[in-house]
């Protein structure tokens, strides 16, 4: 399989920021592909388009990158061409691709059924237009950019899925799956909403119906050496992002937040293997730069921590907004962060009923902020507020957003108790507000006292 970029590849044929074109050895026909995906074509270039032209300006424009960046960039060119060739490959060796919104699917039991899961993004305005014709114009980007992406046939990922899988986290996506399912062969999972005993009994049989679905999917039973590799491989993959956290600690730090960012979105639907071994190196570097005292900022530089709604790809407009203001993000509590990768599971499970334990234990964990109470959260902002000897934290969220932006007094109050200095902002996925939120942002960092 080409390892650069078809001629028609986001390379060469809309993003045009790196020019490999003679570098590709077989040059597979992406656009012939999109076509039989059913994507608007004119739509998705002109998508591409816009996605280049911010990844040039917010990412490429970066000084002191790592060596590692480069398959940052390279997967990121390759978004809708390479891997979307690998699922496709996939598919037609029978296995069957699965896409998820949240990060309470617990992602062991499609691998081990023999699927490919993927983090479906939800995170540009692009598809707004068609998503407000069935929406109330009221709802949060993240649900109007998924819904858009499918309305206006704009992403390969989406539509390579046998299944979408929903979950009754907010109401808003509640609400948005019972629409989405007119159009996608959807399947929703209940969530609890609050962490007593009878909520963990809830779970663990919606992880055992979720079990039978995907064993319904792909016509395989998920045995316990196929579930003991697929939580491993996982875990792997929150090791290694863990790993990342932990180098970030270092000051002055080694990476940029945006590129750390990147990083984490990427994990959500680049093959879990590959993304492990290649972000470990990007790890050697990095703490080949923390052992010289090397950082990607000044020493001096204010350290700021975002917290709140996730950041899903592309959405990068906050952290080049704080890193462009003269700051650097240090980490993210956040689904695109560190509230994804904190928990594994474990491993010691000896057959599938320990394993399906574990997995309903460490999935119980997430502190999302639909549930209630919510008070883990509040004590893991503060922790990691802490740990990465940050100077402020920018609480994100995304108007609309009831469960973050309302959780967001608390977190508030808890940081100031700390004395540690907060910004909470909302905002969408629009561009009009950048003017606005870089003066306040600024603002902020100018009262951090460095
Ligand atoms: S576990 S944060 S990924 S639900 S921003 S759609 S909450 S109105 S994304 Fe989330 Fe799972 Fe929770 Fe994480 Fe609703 Fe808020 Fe929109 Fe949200």
């Amino acid at each position: 399989m080409c390892q650069i970029a078809s001629p028609l590849s986001p390379f060469t044929w809309g993003w045009g920021f790196l020019n490999l074109e003679e570098e590709c050895a077989m040059g597979s026909d992406y656009k012939e592909m999109w076509e039989e995906l059913g994507l608007d074509l004119e739509a998705h270039d002109a998508l591409l388009k816009v996605l280049g032209r911010f990844y040039g300006d917010i990412y490429l424009s970066q000084k002191g990158r790592l060596k590692g960046a480069e398959y940052l960039d390279f997967v990121l060119s390759e978004v809708h061409g390479l891997r979307i060739n690998e699922l496709q490959e996939a598919k037609a060796q029978g296995k069957k691709v699965v896409g998820t919104f949240c990060i309470f699917v617990p992602e062991e039991l499609v691998w081990a059924a023999g699927g490919i899961c993927v983090g479906l993004c939800a995170g540009a305005d692009i598809g707004r237009e068609a998503a407000e014709r069935v929406l109330p114009r009221n709802t949060c980007a993240l649900i109007k950019s998924f819904m858009g992406f499918k309305l206006a046939r704009l992403c390969p990922f989406f539509e390579s899925c046998d299944l979408v899988i929903g979950e009754t986290t907010c109401d808003g996506k509640k609400k948005a799956y019972e629409i989405l399912e007119e159009f996608a062969p959807v399947y929703v999972m209940e969530i609890p909403q609050m962490k007593e005993a009878r909520d963990r009994i809830l779970w663990k049989e919606e992880v055992l119906r979720l079990k039978d679905r995907v064993e319904d999917l792909t016509g395989n039973k998920i045995t316990a050496d196929s579930l003991s590799d697929a939580i491993k491989m996982l875990n792997a993959r929150r090791r290694v992002l863990q790993r990342l956290d932990s180098l970030r600690k270092a000051i002055p730090t080694p990476i940029s937040g945006r590129d750390a960012l990147l990083v984490n979105q990427i994990s959500f639907y680049d093959d879990p293997q590959r993304f492990t071994q290649k972000i470990g190196e990007l790890c050697d570097e990095l703490e080949e730069r923390v052992a010289r005292g090397q950082g990607v900022v000044p020493e001096d530089t204010p350290r700021v921590m975002l917290s709140g709604c996730p950041m899903a790809v592309p959405n990068w407009k906050v952290p080049y907004v704080v890193e462009s203001s003269g700051a650097v993000i240090v980490g993210e509590e956040s689904c695109i962060g560190v509230r994804n990768t904190r928990d594994l599971v474990s491993e010691n499970g000896k057959d599938i009923e320990e394993m399906i334990e574990s997995i309903v234990d460490r999935y119980m964990k997430i502190d999302c902020a639909c549930f209630t109470p919510n008070n883990e959260r509040i004590q893991h902002v503060v922790k990691m507020a802490k740990d990465l000897k940050v100077d402020g934290v920018i609480h994100y969220s995304l108007q609309f957003c009831d469960p973050y932006t309302i959780e967001a007094f608390k977190v508030e109050r808890a940081l100031e108790r700390e004395g540690i200095p907060v910004l909470k902002i909302e905002t969408d996925y629009a561009m009009e507000d950048v003017e606005i939120l870089k003066n306040r942002v600024e603002a902020f960092i100018g009262t951090l006292g460095k």
